[in-house]
């Protein structure tokens, strides 16, 4: 581990020198303005906060340290006979900010796999709760359980110098990440498989082995984990459970804490929970529909009834992005390399046809196309994996890569306590009368 962690501090002293100087030159200018329907309005375009390991373009999507993702699958190491990259790699990325070697990425496999142990307390604690638990909850009380183990609450309690914060951060989140494929695939085959628990396999990458713990053999489901594992890590600051986590650890929250806080936003439906919401819609519509693969017309007139009935068409539309997410073309294309005939796999894309005309025609809609959840249910099905509930679990395995990442940097870089300023409606009456003002504090 010494290695990238020097590497890590190397160059984050150098960004946090940089960083100093241009709030010295230029720390006060302005970058924007702020509206009055912005802080209604879930503060949509407003710019607060730094993070350094991806960024979003409402056209391009995300790009992870500059690289979009068509580029990570062509730069990035991949596992002996598989071809998706390795999220290994791109957590290097996202923490160091340079493309690894072959070398780093299997570095990062062995030491993930040397941190891995779960001790008993995390699973008597999943084993406590009832069965019908959903496996987001039981995925959070497993990694509050966890936080026992916790380098940087030991050390906090023992007294810290701030300028050492950002080490046992560091320390506390590549053990988070090395444990939570054993506790992800812990709850699985507990609730779905009888408790017929299956061992780690030290020989495999941290994806690879993630689908194994799982059950699954076929190579090519574990190409899709590296795959899956990779596109769903981070997606810039802002999002709900990038937000946060970061927004947690501010208060020095350790990275157990942090990482929990921002697991239980992923857990919510228009955010993760989105990815089993979309085969549960698309399972429905087969029900009723009377059909394994409806037809584009019957798609159609199927989303204008759920838009109908008051609820959201799941899997489209983005608070940022304006056009299909590549996240859902880079599933596609697996779709289309592994299973070109599969009948759900072919629905999605027939939703694909049918939904932005509709979402468009309603007018208030911003972006009528598809995110990443719109596709992720229909290939893991195509595995045999069709226990919906359990796939915003798959996504908060992968979101710790990036949320963890961004965590070791807010330390690094000494970041503050976040605390925005809110105003009553009261105040913004009398604000609009003339009466009031309304600033920061
Ligand atoms: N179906 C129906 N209505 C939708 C919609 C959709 N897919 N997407 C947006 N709308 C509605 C909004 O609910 C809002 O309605 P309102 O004015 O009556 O409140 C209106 O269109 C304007 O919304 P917006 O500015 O286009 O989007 P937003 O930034 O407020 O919300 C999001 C973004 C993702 C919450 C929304 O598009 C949505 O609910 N999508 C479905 C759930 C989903 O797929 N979530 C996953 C997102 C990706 C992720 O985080 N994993």
């Amino acid at each position: 581990m010494g290695i990238i962690k020097d590497r890590f501090k190397e160059k984050a002293d150098a960004l946090a020198t940089e960083i100093k100087s241009i709030l010295q030159e230029h720390g006060n200018k302005v970058i924007g303005e702020v509206q009055l329907s912005q802080i209604y309005q879930g503060m949509r375009g407003m710019t607060g906060l730094v993070t350094e390991t991806s960024l979003l373009d409402a056209q391009d999507g995300i790009r992870f340290r500059g690289y979009s993702i068509p580029e990570l699958k062509e730069k990035l190491p991949t596992a002996e006979g598989g071809s998706e990259p390795l999220p290994e790699g791109l957590f290097y990325l996202m923490l160091v900010g340079e493309l690894p070697s072959n070398n780093d990425v299997h570095h990062l496999t062995a030491v993930w796999q040397r941190r891995s142990h779960v001790p008993n307390h995390v699973f008597a604690s999943i084993e406590a709760l009832p069965i019908v638990t959903h496996p987001m909850t039981q995925f959070v009380v497993a990694v509050m359980a966890l936080q026992t183990e916790s380098h940087f609450a030991k050390s906090y309690a023992a007294g810290m110098n701030k300028k050492d914060y950002w080490n046992p951060v560091f320390d506390d989140s590549m053990d988070l990440i090395a444990r939570l494929p054993r506790i992800a695939a812990y709850i699985y085959r507990r609730k779905y498989k009888n408790g017929d628990h299956i061992q780690p396999n030290g020989l495999l990458d941290w994806a690879g082995n993630f689908a194994h713990m799982l059950g699954y053999t076929d190579e090519n489901f574990q190409d899709l984990m590296r795959l899956y594992m990779t596109i769903h890590a981070d997606h810039e600051g802002g999002n709900v459970s990038a937000h946060t986590t970061h927004l947690v650890g501010s208060a020095l929250s350790d990275p157990y804490l942090s990482y929990a806080a921002g697991m239980n936003g992923l857990a919510g439906p228009l955010h993760g929970l989105a990815n089993q919401e979309v085969i549960k819609w698309i399972f429905q519509m087969r029900e009723d529909l009377g059909t394994e693969c409806p037809s584009i017309e019957q798609i159609t007139s199927y989303v204008q009834q759920t838009l109908s009935e008051g609820k959201v068409v799941p899997g489209y539309g983005h608070a940022v992005l304006r056009k299909t997410d590549p996240r859902f073309t880079a599933q596609m294309e697996f779709g289309k390399k592994c299973m070109p005939d599969d009948p759900l796999v072919k629905t999605v894309w027939n939703v694909y046809e049918a939904v932005p005309p509709v979402l468009k025609s309603i007018g208030k809609i911003k972006n009528p196309w598809p995110n990443v959840d719109a596709h992720s249910g229909a290939l893991l099905v195509h595995y045999g994996m069709v226990e919906y509930e359990f796939y915003t679990v798959l996504f908060a395995v992968s979101r710790a890569l990036g949320v963890l990442a961004s965590l070791c940097w807010d330390r690094a870089l000494g970041y503050p306590l976040e605390r925005p300023k809110s105003v009553t409606t009261e105040q913004v009456r009398k604000w609009i009368k003339g009466e009031d003002e309304i600033w920061g504090e």
